[in-house]
């Protein structure tokens, strides 16, 4: 095999058995290496007489997770998986895949091509490739609906979520479970079968029965189609997937299938939201890395976690630490709050549970990991405490230094301020070098976007070790320097600023919002500003006696109207008892109106392109001088924020990165456009206009001695954006 191919297959022999074991790490992708070992080892098992049987299996934690996706794009070398994956299926010898691990995508759909399947009890088996706006491509369309039926492939395809071994096993995508030692178990397994002396092993190819059964019931499709337009709006690939179910139901010849597959799956490859959610699959794990941090740097051992306050945010961040397994104190002064605060988790548990996500006993697990407490001195053995009260710096460095009294010199102090200054609040502590931020994102337990803020003084350790309880947890961790806003609510600012002002300008909040949606933004601006509650800056500005500016006017109106947004059900829009879903509110017209025409603004038709171009070029004119002052560590960190944060599109790629694809010069020319209007607000960012110039794209920032100044604290930034 030649060496400039990635990744291997290394063949053993035991007794009559041949083993092929896909050794690619870390995760053993079907890379170039891998493919052209497949095709020559399931050759010389054929052509060895004493070979009765052949084992495919996976070095280290993982079966196989998929195609390579750094070769998306590329012209790939070695022979194509099509054709490696006919070998299997057509292997004169019984194949049987040893499942160790991680069987996603390309790596199921190898498993489909074998005559058997067996898993370990930790094995992983799914079809993701959605997520990264592709269809299975391997025959996944046409093998799985005829192995667990038309309906629960589409489930699986659509929803990109992997399934444990035991389900895999309820539903027929594995024969069974190995409890013991795996290659043991499939030897033993493929001797039985080779023993059945059977004429032909099964292939999952011929299993008609599933999809001639869904063949003219409409319920199949439709259902499919209804779930990807709830879960997957905007996206290209789900469409795919069903045309390819289609096929396997309807079309009578497998091949004829196949090819659909191949040319649907083609369609997804050139699709630009390919390349946007590849974007975001590297860019995620390029964000869990600091660059100026060594990948060797020792990690704190985190065994145990205390968390202060047990409001909203306080319970969801310990859910958190349960959900990752390790035990947590939540702590709270005032008795009656931690009785709430534990009852809400419970009720967040519960309604898991009911809504199948858990089982009752996972829930008991997990719950069992949480303690209320009223003391501090119980949180003097814990690894990391976090504090999650309310935005108040004397508050929060009073509490950083009664934890900085109680816990064990080791032990990592953390803040989920959104805004307030990590250097202030680690100064009132002896250990600055352990104090950093974790900012959640509300509801802490759901959403996957972590900022974590370092700190001037903030260790290598502390970082490395928070950065990895982020993966832990299964967020999507972004480091962030210690400034204002950080990345995510220094970016909104601007975006809601867009939008206040739109609304002065002849917008209505239904119209800006609805054309934010169809760009693909989960939540319009001014339906989350309803959300959060429009009562928050209005009380904030009157209590420091500040003056309404004028983006704000229309919201501090609605206010002094008790239209606080959904908690009053009433605000930008009105709400039915007990419903968030938003009707129009044409009593506000007037309201607009007046206050449009007292600052002299003359109220317009505005068209949905410039809606969208206002509130997008905000966020990503913002993103460029954060990038510029290196607050975020590059622009793909950005995307990750918005994606994860803030229901900006996925198949967009995030804010930077549409950007990019629309051409900085391009973003020049509209932002020039909208210079009239407010030639301040739409001065390009240095770094933005020198990229534009030399026809570049936003990508790392700048190396430190070339970084714009950092936007620094004070006083009126305090408060948190
Ligand atoms: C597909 O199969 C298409 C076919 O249907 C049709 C073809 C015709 N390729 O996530 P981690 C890298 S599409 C290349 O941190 P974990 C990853 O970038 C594919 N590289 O580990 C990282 O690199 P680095 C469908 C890959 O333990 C390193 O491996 N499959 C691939 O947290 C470690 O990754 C999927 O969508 C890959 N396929 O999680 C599965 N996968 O160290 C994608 C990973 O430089 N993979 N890398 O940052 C995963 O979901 C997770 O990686 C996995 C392990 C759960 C496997």
């Amino acid at each position: 095999m030649t060496n400039e191919l990635k990744g291997k297959v290394n063949y053993s022999v035991n007794g009559n058995i041949a083993i092929l074991e896909v050794d690619n790490p870390p995760v053993n992708p079907l890379s170039s290496g891998v493919r052209a070992g497949l095709s020559e080892y399931i050759a010389k098992a054929n052509n060895d007489e004493s070979i009765e049987g052949i084992i495919l299996t996976g070095a280290g934690r993982s079966f196989i997770a998929g195609a390579d996706i750094s070769e998306f794009g590329q012209k790939p070398d070695g022979p194509d998986l099509h054709t490696a994956l006919k070998e299997i299926e057509f292997s004169k010898k019984p194949v049987l895949a040893a499942i160790n691990g991680t069987a996603l995508g390309g790596g199921l759909e190898t498993a489909l091509v074998c005559n058997y399947r067996m898993g370990t009890n930790k094995a992983i088996v799914g079809l993701p490739e959605v997520n990264l706006g592709l269809l299975p491509g391997a025959g996944g369309t046409q093998r799985l609906p005829r192995l667990i039926g038309p309906s629960q492939a589409l489930k699986m395809m659509i929803a990109g979520t992997p399934m444990s071994a035991k389900k895999a096993l309820q539903q027929g995508v594995i024969d069974a479970i190995s409890e013991n030692s795996l290659i043991d178990d499939a030897i033993a397994f493929l001797h039985e079968k080779i023993g059945l002396n059977l004429i032909e092993h099964p292939k999952v190819r011929d299993k008609n029965e599933k999809v001639l059964e869904a063949r003219g019931d409409d319920n199949v499709l439709s259902e499919a189609k209804a779930l990807a337009a709830k879960t997957r709006r905007g996206q290209f690939a789900p469409g795919q997937i069903i045309a390819c179910v289609e096929a396997a139901i309807n079309e009578d010849d497998f091949d004829v299938g196949m090819k659909k597959e191949s040319e649907y799956f083609l369609e997804c490859l050139v699709n630009p939201q390919r390349e946007a959610m590849i974007h975001i699959f590297f860019g995620e794990r390029a964000a869990s890395k600091i660059s100026d941090i060594p990948k060797e740097t020792p990690l704190l051992p985190i065994n145990s976690a205390g968390i202060v306050g047990s409001g909203t945010m306080g319970g969801g961040i310990a859910m958190n630490f349960a959900n990752a397994g390790i035990p947590v104190l939540v702590l709270d002064q005032d008795e009656k709050n931690l009785e709430r605060g534990m009852g809400v988790i419970e009720k967040n548990y519960q309604m898991m549970v009911d809504r199948g996500r858990m089982t009752q006993e996972q829930k008991d697990m997990v719950l069992g990991l949480i303690t209320p407490t009223l003391s501090y001195e119980d949180l003097s053995d814990v690894d990391i405490a976090v504090e999650a009260v309310y935005e108040n710096l004397e508050l929060k460095q009073e509490i950083f230094k009664s934890l900085d009294a109680v816990t064990k010199d080791h032990a990592i102090l953390a803040s989920n301020t959104s805004g307030l200054d990590i250097d202030a609040i680690a100064s009132s502590t002896k250990r600055p070098g352990k104090v950093v931020g974790t900012h959640f994102f509300s509801p802490a337990n759901v959403m996957r976007l972590l900022e974590v803020v370092r700190g001037k003084d903030s260790s290598d350790e502390t970082m490395a070790t928070v950065m990895s309880i982020g993966k832990r947890m299964g967020k999507a961790a972004v480091v962030s320097l210690n400034a204002p806003g950080f990345i995510g609510n220094r970016m909104l600012a601007g975006y809601t600023y867009q939008a206040n002002m739109l609304l002065l300008e002849g917008a209505l909040p239904n119209q800006v919002d609805s054309a934010l949606e169809s760009f693909g933004m989960s939540m319009g601006p001014f339906r989350m500003m309803d959300l959060v509650g429009l009562d928050l800056g209005w009380r904030a500005r009157k209590l420091a006696n500040i003056e309404t500016p004028l983006a704000n006017k229309i919201s501090d109106a609605l206010c002094e109207q008790d239209r606080f947004g959904q908690k009053t059900s009433k605000g930008f829009y009105n709400y039915s008892e007990g419903s968030r879903a938003p009707n129009p509110a044409p009593e506000n017209e007037a309201i607009y109106k007046e206050i449009s025409s007292q600052n002299n603004i003359e109220r317009r038709e505005i068209s949905d392109q410039e809606i969208i171009d206002r509130c997008i070029l905000a966020l990503v004119n913002e993103g460029a001088r954060i990038l510029e002052e290196g607050v975020a560590q590059r622009s793909g960190d950005m995307d990750i924020v918005y994606i994860n944060g803030y229901g900006f599109p996925i198949w967009r790629g995030g804010p930077m990165f549409y950007a990019n694809q629309l051409g900085l010069s391009e973003v020049i020319n509209k932002m020039s456009a909208f210079s009239k209007l407010d030639e301040n607000f739409w001065k390009p960012a240095p770094l933005l206009q020198k990229l534009a110039d030399n026809s570049g794209a936003f990508g790392e920032a700048p190396a430190p001695e070339e970084r714009a100044q950092l936007l620094s604290f004070n006083k009126a930034n305090m408060g948190g954006v």
